[in-house]
């Protein structure tokens, strides 16, 4: 028979200790950051590699890859290994299902979609992939993942029942909900290429709610969006349409948002 994870005497799986969640947390010290999302279905191999070097060019400070469609762990492992090196920046995966699972990455967001109405990306997926992250040694970020109106392709895939754009109260429940359940990151998302980010309103109200790592994304495409959402109290924005969208030099202003508000570490 073969041992079992916990059985006595089964081999001791291999476990990498976590640098990712730690280098956060230090970062978010001295204050918000940005991460680029990078899509290896849109942006194979090479091109992964040239989108992250010019997105550390301008600051951004993490490289996030995943996609709702088309991703295989061939695409993943070639991503990232483009994107070591191309740059110097952390790669994490966002993860799609357990085909977005690749060992050349520094870390996953091990995300459970929250307001799924299909308990597969409540939990299921997580079940079907928990032992082979935990094989592999990448080190896996817990993340209460929120979809808020209008949700756009991920609400769709995921079966969200996106949160209203106006009830703040059910924001708030679901991310208290995530802390107390031990989620280290809650993730506001409004869907990519969404016409307007997750309402400031909200941000805020979820803020003062939890102090968990609040990460924001979706629609994020001008100066004044990045601005309104860090003044509310986002720890991480998120962009990934806006380059294809509204060229480098509108990514350039979000970081720069982004980077006017960072000290020195002490
Ligand atoms: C999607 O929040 C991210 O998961 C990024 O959204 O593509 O609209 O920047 P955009």
């Amino acid at each position: 028979m073969t041992p079992q994870p916990g059985d006595r005497g089964a081999p001791r799986l291999p476990w990498r200790a976590g640098r990712i969640f730690p280098w956060l947390e230090r970062q978010r010290k001295s204050g918000p950051l940005h991460f680029t999302l990078l899509d290896p279905d849109k942006s194979p191999g090479a091109t992964a590699g040239r989108v992250a070097r010019e997105a550390e060019r301008l600051g951004s400070h993490a490289i996030l890859l995943g996609g709702s469609t088309g991703i295989t762990p061939a695409l993943m492992g070639d991503a990232a290994r483009a994107v070591h090196e191309a740059t110097s920046l952390p790669v994490i995966i966002f993860p799609q299902g357990p085909e977005s699972i690749t060992r050349e990455a520094d870390a996953l967001l091990f995300m459970s979609l929250m307001n799924s109405s299909d308990l597969k990306w409540v939990i299921r997926a997580q079940m079907q992939s928990s032992l082979g992250i935990r094989a592999l040694g990448i080190e896996a970020i817990s993340l209460g993942y929120l979809i808020i109106e209008p949700g756009m392709k991920v609400g769709e895939v995921g079966r969200a029942e996106p949160v209203p754009r106006d009830d703040v109260a059910t924001a708030c429940g679901y991310a208290q909900a995530a802390e107390f359940l031990g989620m280290k990151l809650i993730y506001l998302e409004a869907g990519s290429g969404a016409p307007a980010p997750v309402p400031p309103a909200m941000v805020r109200a979820v803020r003062e709610t939890v102090r968990s790592v609040l990460v924001v994304g979706g629609g994020i495409r001008r100066r004044e969006d990045a601005a309104a959402l860090l003044d509310a109290g986002a720890d991480v924005l998120v962009t990934g349409t806006v380059v294809e969208t509204d060229g480098v030099s509108a990514l350039q202003d979000i970081v720069a948002e982004v980077r006017k508000r960072r000290r020195p570490p002490s």
